[in-house]
């Protein structure tokens, strides 16, 4: 089993104060694989406490050293990646493979996407009679979760050490491994002490204590959309700044004369990829109705053709999902969709065959779904697609659209005519023929989904102060 007992603080490793040990079990062996300790209010006290000593000094550094220090980072970061892969394999289920090429690599990707933002940032404009100046916020606390965890620490830590900023991170409880490999990767790059801290823990403790803590000048989060609304509640009170990633319900229009050979492998590949557990999963896939169960039969081979199995062996297959909790809300979910009356064309809540134990999920499709149906509402977060029959256009519009989320969707189909539905749709990121936006797209949703954006100049910003100078001389 692998520890990790301590807190990354001020540039060292340190006991907890008072905080509980807690055992991470692998969904794969059900048995645990990794032992942190939760981290308590005065954990973060400490980190905070070193977090503001720091930003005194960080605040102040030029751009070039910032971008030296970035570049730093990568070169550490690629080193460990082995390490991260199978950590996350353990901790969450991602297979070897899956996590060593998409999985570690995503979590680069903030840095590389962040380091030509910084480098080509105007930090100081003129509008009209103002100079607007951008400077760093402060300490910023950061609360990430478990699915895509690098990707999701490294598009705050990123755009934090760009903008000059100190943090306090709080990974995932459920996946903590990879958080604690990258605050070593964050010690070997040279991140001078109390700009990046770590504490481990759960969200009702440490999440809330980072969420309320009055030296706290911004908060950004990944996660439920239920766990966003605790965090925008606990930060009211001291007016910090809330940055939201939350979930997502994603349609997927698919035009009345796409050719189904063309664009549905991409749909598939982002429903399955990661278990399911992604929050920009493309899950609605709307069809014309006369063509809903042509489509319901090439999306049920597509699953029926994809393994699933131990994240440690080698290959092309999908693992667990990361918990037991997942695999019953999921489990439920596929249940409530049989007893509200889709037809399951594929899957359903049987075990994988040569899987004795472990969180898995067979592939599952339904067809026949309609708006009214839990699994056309809730988050799945699991290998589970939902084919949706549409008599026209603006009928598939009014379904996609009629969701609380607003993260992400996909339109499918002749590009001329997609351009024409993507303004329609009340969502964040659209995608024409992908399942998912192009690298360096600012990433965040409508509605229910979050507030601000990541990922290069856009998550830059958002992670800035904005000042206007009047006056000045010319
Ligand atoms: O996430 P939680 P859970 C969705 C997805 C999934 C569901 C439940 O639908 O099925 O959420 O997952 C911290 N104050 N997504 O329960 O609880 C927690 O410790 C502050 C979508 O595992 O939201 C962890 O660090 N923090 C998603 C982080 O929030 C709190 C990714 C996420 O955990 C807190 C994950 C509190 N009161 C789940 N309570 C996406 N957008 O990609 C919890 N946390």
């Amino acid at each position: 089993m692998d520890s990790y007992l301590k807190h990354y603080i001020n540039g060292k490793w340190v006991d907890s104060i008072g905080g509980k040990r807690h055992e991470v079990i692998s969904p794969s062996t059900e048995e645990a694989c990794t032992e942190i300790t939760l981290g308590t209010q005065a954990d973060v006290d400490a980190a905070v406490a070193a977090a503001r000593e720091a930003f005194k000094t960080f605040s102040q550094t030029s751009r070039e050293e910032r971008i030296a220090l970035m570049n730093r980072i990568i070169e550490e970061y690629k080193k460990r990646i082995p390490d991260f892969a199978k950590s996350m394999a353990a901790e969450m289920g991602a297979p070897v493979s899956f996590a060593t090429m998409a999985q570690a690599p995503a979590g680069l990707g903030g840095f590389l996407g962040t380091l030509p933002a910084l480098e080509n940032f105007a930090f100081k404009e003129q509008h009209g009679a103002n100079t607007v100046v951008y400077e760093p916020i402060g300490v910023v606390g950061l609360i990430t979760p478990w699915n895509w965890p690098l990707n999701q620490i490294a598009l705050k830590v990123a755009p934090c050490i760009a903008a000059g900023n100190t943090m306090v991170l709080k990974p995932s409880e459920e996946c903590p491994g990879n958080a604690a490999i990258f605050a070593e990767v964050m010690d070997a790059a040279g991140v001078p002490p109390g700009v990046f801290n770590l504490v481990q823990g759960d969200g009702p403790t440490v999440g809330a204590a980072i969420s309320a803590h009055p030296d706290i000048d911004m908060v950004s989060f990944t996660g439920s959309t239920r766990a966003g609304i605790l965090v925008a509640k606990a930060a009211a009170d001291t007016v910090k700044r809330v940055h939201q990633e939350l979930g997502g319900k994603s349609p997927n229009v698919v035009l009345p004369d796409a050719k189904f050979e063309e664009v549905l492998p991409p749909t598939v590949q982002g429903v399955l990829i990661n278990s399911g557990q992604s929050c920009i999963a493309p899950t609605r896939i709307l069809v014309q109705k006369d063509r809903a169960q042509e489509a319901a039969n090439f999306v049920k081979a597509m699953f029926e053709g994809t393994k699933v199995g131990d994240p440690l062996q080698e290959g092309a297959h999908i693992g667990p999902v990361v918990n037991k909790a997942q695999y019953e809300k999921i489990q439920g979910l596929i249940q409530s969709a049989i007893d509200e009356g889709a037809t399951l064309e594929t899957g359903g809540t049987d075990r994988p065959a040569d899987l004795n134990r472990g969180y898995y999920i067979k592939p599952t499709v339904f067809s026949g779904v309609t708006p009214d149906m839990r699994i056309a509402k809730e988050e799945v977060f699991g290998p589970v697609a939902t084919i949706m029959a549409y008599d026209d256009l603006d009928q598939a519009i009014a379904i996609a659209n009629d969701t609380e989320y607003g993260l992400s969707a996909v339109v499918s189909g002749d590009p001329a005519k997609a351009a024409e539905v993507a303004p329609k749709l009340r969502a964040g990121m659209v995608a024409i023929n992908n399942w998912g936006p192009a690298p360096g797209a600012p990433f965040g949703g409508y509605k229910q989904s979050g507030n601000g954006r990541e990922a290069g100049l856009f998550g830059l910003k958002d992670f800035m102060e904005v000042k206007a100078i009047s006056g000045l001389p010319a």
